[in-house]
């Protein structure tokens, strides 16, 4: 697996190029078990005000910044300093949430919309796939209304960030995107 990985990742440090990969998603989607997951560094949790905090791992010139999402209207503002030169967006998403997947679906559709966003590319990670109700990838591009998107190149990946599969084919998908640039 740690081989594998560093294979995805070498392909992405060649360029040597600053790569930003934040990563949203509702509470409890599993953003927080997916980082510590990866492995990549010491995870650093920052407040820098109050009502959210940010936890950030910075693996050579690659950082992954994830939000502990509230949609307060209030700290959009402040949204957009991170937001800026995002290359990738990842989106975690509790696939076995079935009462909440239309508030995830708002969230997402509001994140594509910023204008920071435009030129990121988007990876869905239907997560907690282990669990016997969890909608399949296939559901979850439907209910996301992953197909109406235009001219945003996106993949949904299964994964199971307490397991750890999928993991690293999401990444892979996200590596080989940006290394295309
Ligand atoms: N069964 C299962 N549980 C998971 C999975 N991923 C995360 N969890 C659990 O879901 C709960 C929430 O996971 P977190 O990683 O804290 O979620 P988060 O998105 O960081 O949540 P917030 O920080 O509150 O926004 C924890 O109890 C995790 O162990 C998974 O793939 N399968
Ligand atoms: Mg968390």
């Amino acid at each position: 697996m740690g081989n594998y990985f560093s294979q995805v990742f070498d392909r992405l440090f060649f360029s040597k190029r600053q790569i930003r990969l934040l990563m949203f998603g509702l509470d409890a989607a599993g953003k927080t078990t997916v980082l510590y997951k990866l492995k990549l560094g010491e995870v650093v949790t920052t407040i820098p005000t109050i009502g959210f905090n940010i936890e950030t791992v910075v693996y050579k010139n690659i950082s992954f910044t994830v939000w502990d999402f509230c949609s307060q209207a209030k700290l959009k503002p402040l949204w957009k300093y991170y937001y800026q030169h995002a290359e990738g967006l990842i989106f975690v998403v509790d696939s076995s949430d079935h009462d909440r997947i239309e508030t995830a679906a708002e969230e997402l559709n509001m994140l594509l919309a910023e204008d920071e966003m435009r030129d990121a590319v988007l990876l869905v990670l239907a997560n907690k796939q282990d669990l016997p109700k969890a909608m399949p990838a296939h559901e979850l591009t439907d209910r996301l209304g992953l197909h109406a998107l235009k001219g945003r190149q996106w993949f949904v990946q299964a994964t199971s960030a307490v397991q750890g599969s999928g993991l690293y084919e999401g990444l892979d998908w996200l590596s080989d995107q940006l290394s295309e640039r």
